[in-house]
């Protein structure tokens, strides 16, 4: 659809970028802090692991101040469970409790909204321990994490996002729930720890309700459309299956407490129900509402049928193209440009997610991540100053923020836009040298180097498009 003129981004648009507490912060066992799943897992094969990251813990009041001079509205950055609650549940840490509340002050100096993220891929390793999330008392632990942060920090905090990624854990449940997926039973299991995760959000929900009747909370998937890889009926099928267990899955029970029939029927044909769910929880599901939908999005997916022959598997990223017998198969698409990490790049495939979105569940959207990973190079200019040339990334940027704008005009609700990554941090499986920072931080893989923050050009970039409001994209 053509528009002959744009509608303006809302006047009160959230602009900002995101970080996940494990990615960015360091001191990762310093100050209290129990380990997390991430703390005691293997770093992938050639890259570091957590403990120092971009050492935000020690340079938040520089990060903060940085994020102020690009005009953010807001920050999101989630709070790491094991720094609050070392054990999961319990003791609580009260030195970790005082840095978030550090953080959200210094925030709130500069007018920048903290927009929370309350799990992000860091499970405290002593819940892991007693099962995970297949053992329902981690939601019980959840629920306890979740009011300590809404009595700490609810007189602050305007705006939570419950699970970042829900799909994603789930879809790739050997690398986050560390299932072994290809043992008898699996699926039954991993939909087992989905359903907990599922009814852990809905009582998050409902209780920041409760207790915050200001605040607004919201679900954090991973949402991209799915494409058919032809016009043939059997491939339109399969993007429809896809659809459902990718996307529709998570925002149906989030919005509508329900599940999405498709999956249900999938899980029913191969003997893998959760059985796990109790008397009660389908109406809590049903009562929990959320405020508005926010989701990660880096490229669209795309499927072909599946007649049932081919052999099970997937391809190692996040744009992993999985091969689901007889219920679809993803397939690479020609159209597109990929980063250079092999990631397609589709920004009119964020406009129409974001119109499937909107017309499926009417609530406003903020996008919480979006970017493009490279290998950023720190230079000196003429002048010996500092400079960080990724083009790359502005124009990555670009192309999605001019379709955002369309998807504005379309009728889209939209709340806010925060781009991964605020400061360059740690990938989940691709090490510190994948950067989607503004901000550089001089690290190597293996060697911490200084540590300093350089601006990027990107970030000047982002100053001017924040400052007009989305209007000026040059
Ligand atoms: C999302 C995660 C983030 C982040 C991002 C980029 O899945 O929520 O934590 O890491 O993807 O992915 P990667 O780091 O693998 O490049």
């Amino acid at each position: 659809m053509l528009h002959k003129s744009l509608k303006p981004f809302p006047k009160d648009f959230l602009w900002g970028a995101s970080t996940s507490a494990y990615q960015v912060e360091g001191a990762a066992l310093e100050h209290g802090k129990g380990p997390s799943v991430q703390d005691v897992k293997e770093p992938p094969a050639g890259t570091s692991g957590f403990e120092v990251a971009a050492d935000q813990y020690h340079r938040f009041k520089e990060d903060v101040a940085l994020m102020a001079e690009m005009g953010f509205r807001t920050y999101r950055f989630s709070i790491s469970w094991a720094r609050l609650l070392p054990d999961g549940t319990g003791r609580v840490n009260e030195e970790g409790v005082q840095y978030y509340s550090d953080l959200i002050d210094e925030c709130l100096k500069y007018d920048i909204q903290p927009l929370v993220t309350m799990y992000h891929f860091d499970l405290p390793a002593a819940l892991d321990a007693q099962g995970g999330w297949g053992n329902r008392a981690t939601v019980d632990a959840f629920l306890e994490f979740s009011r300590l942060m809404f009595e700490r920090y609810g007189d602050r905090v305007k705006y939570w996002l419950t699970i970042n990624e829900q799909n994603m854990m789930t879809l790739a449940a050997e690398a986050i729930l560390g299932i072994d997926t290809s043992a008898p039973g699996a699926t039954k299991l991993i939909y087992e720890q989905n359903h907990h995760m599922l009814l852990a959000q809905a009582k998050a929900m409902k209780l920041c309700h409760e207790m915050l009747p200001e605040a607004k909370i919201g679900p954090a998937p991973n949402i991209a459309l799915v494409y058919p890889e032809t016009d043939k009926p059997e491939d339109i099928l399969a993007a429809q299956n896809f659809n459902a267990l990718r996307n529709w899955l998570y925002l149906d029970m989030a919005v509508y407490g329900i599940y999405n029939n498709i999956v249900w029927s999938w899980l029913e044909g191969q003997d893998a129900l959760p059985q796990n769910i109790l008397d009660g929880d389908m109406e809590i599901m049903a009562a929990a509402k959320p405020d508005f939908i926010a989701f990660n999005y880096y490229s669209t997916a795309t499927v072909a049928a599946s007649d049932g022959t081919e052999k099970a598997g997937h391809t190692g990223d996040q744009q992993r193209q999985l091969v689901i017998p007889g219920f679809a198969k993803g397939v690479p698409n020609p159209h597109f440009q990929k980063t250079e990490f092999g990631w397609e790049i589709d920004p009119v495939g964020f406009r129409n997610t974001l119109r499937e979105v909107y017309s499926r569940y009417h609530l406003p959207i903020i996008i919480t991540e979006n970017g493009l990973g490279a290998y950023d190079k720190l230079e000196q200019d003429e002048a010996g100053n500092d400079v960080v040339h990724d083009p790359y990334r502005i124009d990555y940027l670009r192309a999605h923020i001019e379709q955002m704008h369309l998807a504005i005009s379309d009728g889209v609700r939209m709340m806010g836009y925060c781009p991964w990554s605020a400061v360059d941090l740690i990938s989940t499986h691709e090490g510190f040298v994948k950067r989607y920072g503004f901000i550089f931080v001089n690290r190597e893989e293996f060697d911490l180097l200084d540590l300093r923050r350089v601006r990027k050009d990107s970030f000047h970039w982002y100053k001017k498009v924040i400052a007009s409001n989305g209007e000026n994209l040059d």
